[in-house]
């Protein structure tokens, strides 16, 4: 290899120990074709170490301890309802089903019929769902993912349901309504789910968190009563990342997370998926590998959102970035592969 080439790898190299996310592992594959054998375990020490390194970055920052007294109330009142019902229905984020599971919530309801479903699965990519699907499976976990907006055969579902919930049991000796508790963690679609179950637009939904605040049953005609429940999240989340993600699927309020630390952690994620693409098809081809700071400016010129002096409007850009992403702009997309895939675990 002549000189001047060698050497550019070299500096490439050096600056990937830096600059992490600003290379993928197809420029490692590309430097480790031009390395001599000597450089090329620093070169990929460096690669594992620096993509790892960035996550460890978010996570110095401390976390919100978000958790509102009504969320506590809520979480003991929900408690309290699990012996009234048949079923459990527990909603989670279909582009993120481990990390918007609340594992606090039904521990020690190991007797309880439950079902798990992925809601906002039209945002989710299709191919990490089945992945999900079987990771769930293995774990001899019963979980569909669905659209809330746009469910099937309601009538066949809540009929499989009643079956799920009665399979084994001997019939109450009275016929009364199947009792189906629908929970989750904030935002994740649980009173979108209860209208379309009943057909008609029986409880208020939100695209914030923290819509409902209180339990309410719904009756259906054909012998079933939901009950909707308000949102309910963990007072102990992982890190800092876990947090962010959560903020970016819309289940922790924006007012209590840096929007800046949510961008660059989804800058993070597109780069770690390998799905720069959508950045390019966003922003435009500089976007691929660039770092987060600077994906947000080449955002904020396209959008033209310039302070006076022609700077970028960092801030606007960022609010605006992260709207695209939860309005699937971006496309389908799944921030979490079933664990060991997943670097910021
Ligand atoms: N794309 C998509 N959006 C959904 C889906 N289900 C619900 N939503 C949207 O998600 C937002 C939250 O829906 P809600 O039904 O209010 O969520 P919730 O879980 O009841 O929220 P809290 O009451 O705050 O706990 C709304 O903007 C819904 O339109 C879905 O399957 N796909
Ligand atoms: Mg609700």
């Amino acid at each position: 290899m002549p000189g001047a080439e060698r050497l550019r790898y070299r500096q490439a190299c050096i600056e990937m120990l830096f600059h992490p996310p600003a290379y993928t592992f197809l420029d490692a594959l590309h430097i480790q074709a031009a390395l001599s054998a000597d450089f090329l375990p620093v070169c990929v020490a460096g690669i594992i170490l620096t993509t790892l390194m960035d996550y460890a970055e978010l996570n110095k920052h401390a976390l919100s301890g978000w958790f509102p007294g009504h969320m506590l109330r809520a979480g003991k009142q929900l408690q309290e309802s699990i012996r009234l019902v048949d079923l459990l229905v527990e909603l989670l984020d279909a582009r993120a089903p481990l990390s918007s599971r609340n594992p606090e919530l039904l521990a020690g309801q190991r007797h309880k019929p439950r079902i798990l479903l992925a809601n906002k699965a039209d945002l989710a990519d299709p191919a990490v769902s089945r992945q999900w699907e079987a990771y769930f499976a293995a774990a001899g976990e019963r979980i569909m993912f669905v659209n809330s907006h746009r469910l099937g055969n309601v009538r066949r579902l809540l009929q499989d349901w009643k079956q799920f919930a009665w399979a084994g049991k001997s019939r109450p000796a009275f016929v009364r309504p199947l009792r189906i508790m629908i929970l989750g963690i904030p935002n994740v679609g649980k009173s979108t789910l209860v209208n379309r179950l009943h057909r008609r637009n029986k409880v208020q939904v939100g695209p914030k968190p923290g819509v409902t605040r209180q339990n309410q049953w719904v009756s259906l005609d054909d012998g079933f009563e939901l009950l909707d429940t308000p949102g309910v999240i963990w007072p102990r989340l992982r890190d800092k990342c876990h947090e962010l993600l959560l903020n970016l699927l819309g289940n922790i309020r924006d007012e209590v997370v840096e929007p800046y630390l949510s961008a660059q952690f989804l800058c993070l994620k597109l780069q770690e998926l390998g799905a720069e693409q959508r950045l390019i098809d966003l922003i435009g081809a500089d976007a691929a590998k660039a770092e987060p700071e600077k994906t947000l400016t080449l955002y904020a010129r396209k959008r033209n959102f310039l302070l006076p002096g022609a700077e970028p409007d960092l801030e606007r850009a960022t609010v605006a970035f992260i709207k695209d992403f939860r309005d699937g702009k971006l496309g389908s997309l799944s921030l979490e592969k079933p664990p060991a895939t997943d670097k910021s675990f």
